[in-house]
């Protein structure tokens, strides 16, 4: 379940079949679209692999996984691919037992993906700890790369108004899938340094083998 991981680049090799009993997942470390997925992988205790992807030097049969070369992807036993990071988290909450991220109420379920829209525009919220009730489920962890990466790029005083979502920020830090991919600051900085420089050494940026 190792996710800090070289990425493969152009003239690599493909990985093989995934075997049966796991799941691979296209990644990159510092995608908060693969993060949602890392996230939702870890929440639910799926056993799976990580491949990661240099997204400036793609290798060739990564376009046989995705028609635009874009991560995430997951790919099961069967070969078969699944993209789009909401479609691979819902994927994952639909296919595999064990807590449900989802609620199995259709109205909860439709108000999260109600919200989730909301997201892209402007952000709603009400009177409980998450965004789905008193409980984590799969809308905080949908939400929750971007936020964690405000700090990083210096807005979090964004937040200083906002004493619910700061509450919200407060209790998502406490959960553990949360702290297992949390990112370390200078790393993910050092990576943006090289990242705006089209360097391609970006993506393995911090890895020490
Ligand atoms: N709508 C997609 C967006 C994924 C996305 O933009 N991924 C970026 C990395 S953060 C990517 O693959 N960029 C490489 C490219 O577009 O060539 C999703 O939700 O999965």
């Amino acid at each position: 379940m190792e996710d800090a991981t070289r990425t493969f680049g152009k003239g690599s090799c493909p990985p093989g079949p995934v075997p049966e009993g796991l799941i691979r997942v296209y990644s990159m470390r510092f995608c908060p679209f693969a993060h949602r997925t890392r996230l939702v992988l870890r929440a639910k205790g799926i056993r799976h692999e990580v491949i990661n992807i240099n997204l400036r030097n793609k290798p060739e049969w990564y376009y046989t996984k995705h028609p635009f070369g874009q991560i995430p992807v997951l790919e099961n036993s069967k070969c078969q691919l699944i993209y789009e990071s909401v479609i691979a988290c819902e994927y994952l909450d639909d296919a595999y037992p064990g807590r449900k991220l989802y609620p199995y109420d259709p109205y909860e379920r439709a108000r999260q993906k109600m919200l989730l829209e909301l997201f892209y525009k402007i952000l709603g919220y009400q009177n409980t700890v998450f965004f789905g009730g008193d409980c984590i489920s799969m809308i905080d962890y949908l939400f929750w790369p971007w936020f964690e990466r405000l700090d990083v790029y210096g807005i979090a005083d964004c937040l200083n108004h906002t004493p619910a979502l700061r509450l919200w920020t407060a209790a998502m830090k406490q959960d553990p899938t949360v702290c297992a991919l949390l990112i370390d600051r200078s790393i993910f900085l050092g990576f943006l340094n090289l990242y705006f420089q089209n360097n391609p050494d970006a993506f393995d940026y911090g890895l020490t083998c």
